[in-house]
């Protein structure tokens, strides 16, 4: 599966398939040499090397080479998907670019070449420093890998290649869309053909930084909705290059406190979901994320958070065709001064926030994009980065809603700034009373004083989402006594959450904390992470249901959304 963009009239070079592989304990990234590698071993790309018996559990460096044989004298480019956790990538033996982040795709010119035999190494560390690679450290609560995670191509490319196109929604019933062109050229002579109509020559407006404009009307217009994931595709051909990109005819905005989808309120249902899988990592199949948005889709959800990074392009296909709603965001985990006053974190941040924003930019799925899971947002030292971010996306998207997940709760300072108030919460699970036996009845009325506090702020115009809440289940742990890390305490917390969100209209939406276990903290940090799991999926890491899953279908399915 292929997906999005799709460059029809270019000559691809697939390039997922097994690629010699060493794994380097000691080596360093700026000093290695790849001509002078032996490598050892095949592994498959994508794979996430550490996630592998032979490697599980190592730190330090995974080389890949693979070969391919292109057109002589053509420019071409290497997309990779994604890559972690800090990437250099070397063309015919030269270091050719870098990359941090893990979940966002980049891409490599090699620019024309007189021999047919291009070489690629991609080596790929994943031992932290902060210094060269800000976006990732070892607090985070799930396991970083290293290696090449989502496909690779290579693409030859005509002399004034297609970049990208946007397009967002004019006017919803007419089927009105406006397109901006991101090309390397002039444009002249550019056609745009919608679904499986003719081709129509297109008259552009120019825009700055190589970029056209142009309106058009889809044809047979149908719109995007869960309940019909209407899709719509427009190739443009500039006669050397030819783009299709798919899309939705929906709008999203917000009213007294509720979503609206199409004009309609829709609640969102739905799950915080990790890319992780025990024998993959994060690098999992196609196969598993479309059969994790249909165990999700089976208990009634309509919603998934793509928890904490940026989301590979067939899960978003995947959720663009099943009719899931998508709250997308970009790699953070709870950073504190330490990264949100340093200028050079900032700038990693407004980097991938950019990429993710630029490249999924046509998910009709796709209805918010956050940021900074659960940063310190209550402090004046985080202003310049939350503000800098909101304003970022805002400028790139002005048809999506923008947010963030918070802990600080009613200390936070940027709520005003933000369109739905997104908070984490797990009452009945971090308690803060020690000699409560009944933690249970801590979670309506926690939710009651956040949803009070919020009023009583003036933010209430604001959706509220909960975008986390949850308790730890180890997968066959059964107790009379419903205690801690049974699937049973896991249940009774769940129902009281899930009925309180259909019921309650000040709830505008909710994703449980989460869809499955996943691998976290090695060493010490995992006291709290039996198994080094965190354990707060209602389903395990192989997707075995626990007691909450019947649970919770009972009631999102009773939701008449
Ligand atoms: C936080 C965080 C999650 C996870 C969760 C938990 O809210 O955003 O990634 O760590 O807590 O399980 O405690």
């Amino acid at each position: 599966m292929t997906a999005y963009p799709h460059f029809t009239r270019r000559l691809t070079h697939d390039l997922n398939r097994l690629w010699d592989f060493v794994f380097l304990p000691e080596s360093r990234l700026d000093k290695l040499a790849p001509e002078a590698l032996a490598y050892t071993d095949r592994l498959p790309v994508p794979s996430a090397f550490d996630a592998l018996p032979a490697y599980a559990g190592k730190r330090g460096i995974g080389v890949y080479r693979t070969a391919v044989e292109v057109t002589p004298d053509t420019p071409s480019v290497l997309k990779i998907g994604a890559a972690g956790m800090t990437v250099k990538v070397y063309i015919d033996g030269v270091a050719t670019a870098s990359h941090i982040g893990s979940y966002t795709p980049f891409e490599v010119l090699l620019p024309a070449a007189p021999h047919s035999r291009r070489e690629i190494v991609v080596a790929t560390e994943n031992r932290f420093d902060y210094k060269r690679n800000p976006l990732q450290e070892n607090f985070f609560d799930f396991y970083n890998y290293g290696g090449i995670f989502r496909p690779v191509c290579l693409e030859e490319l005509p002399e004034h290649p297609l970049r990208q196109a946007f397009v967002t929604v004019d006017d919803l019933q007419a089927g009105r869309i406006r397109v901006v062109v991101d090309l390397d050229g002039a444009g002249t002579g550019l056609t745009c053909r919608i679904d499986d109509g003719d081709p129509q020559a297109v008259h552009c407006t120019t825009l700055p930084d190589h970029r056209l404009e142009f309106h058009t009307v889809v044809p047979n217009p149908t719109l995007w909705s869960p309940a019909t994931p209407n899709l719509h595709t427009l190739t443009l051909d500039t006669g050397s290059d030819a783009m299709t990109v798919r899309f939705g005819l929906r709008e999203v905005r917000t009213e007294n406190g509720r979503v609206l989808l199409n004009g309609e309120p829709v609640k969102l249902l739905g799950y915080c979901r990790h890319e992780a899988h025990p024998q993959f990592g994060p690098a999992t199949p196609v196969s598993l994320m479309a059969a994790d948005l249909q165990q999700m889709r089976d208990q009634g959800c309509n919603f998934v958070r793509g928890s904490h990074y940026q989301q590979d392009a067939r899960f978003l296909d995947l959720c663009d065709e099943l009719g899931f709603l998508v709250f997308s965001e970009s790699l953070a985990w709870g950073q504190h001064q330490k990264q949100l006053a340093d200028p050079a974190f900032i700038e990693a941040q407004l980097d991938q926030t950019r990429v993710m924003v630029q490249t999924d930019f046509n998910h009709p799925s796709i209805i918010i994009w956050g940021f900074l899971n659960e940063g310190a947002s209550d402090a004046e030292f985080a202003r310049g980065c939350y503000e800098k971010l909101i304003s970022l996306i805002r400028s790139l998207d002005a048809t999506r809603l923008v947010t963030y997940a918070s802990n600080r709760y009613l200390t936070d300072l940027f709520l005003e700034q933000v369109d739905l108030v997104c908070f984490n919460m797990y009452p009945g699970w971090y308690s803060s009373d020690r000699d409560n036996e009944h933690p249970l009845d801590e979670v309506l009325p926690r939710i009651k004083a956040m949803l009070d506090g919020l009023r009583e702020r003036g933010v209430s115009d604001k959706p509220f989402i909960i975008s986390e809440i949850g308790a730890g289940a180890i997968y066959g742990c059964h107790d009379a006594l419903a205690g801690y890390w049974s699937e049973e305490y896991q249940a009774e917390l769940l129902k009281l959450v899930c009925q309180e969100t259909v019921t309650n209209p000040a709830i505008a939406g909710l994703a449980i904390w989460q869809f499955c276990d996943i691998r976290t903290y090695q060493g010490s940090g995992a006291l709290g992470r039996p198994r080094s799991f965190n354990n707060k999926g209602t389903v395990d890491e192989y997707r075995r249901p626990k007691l909450a899953c019947s649970i919770v279908k009972t009631i999102f399915s009773s939701h008449g959304n």
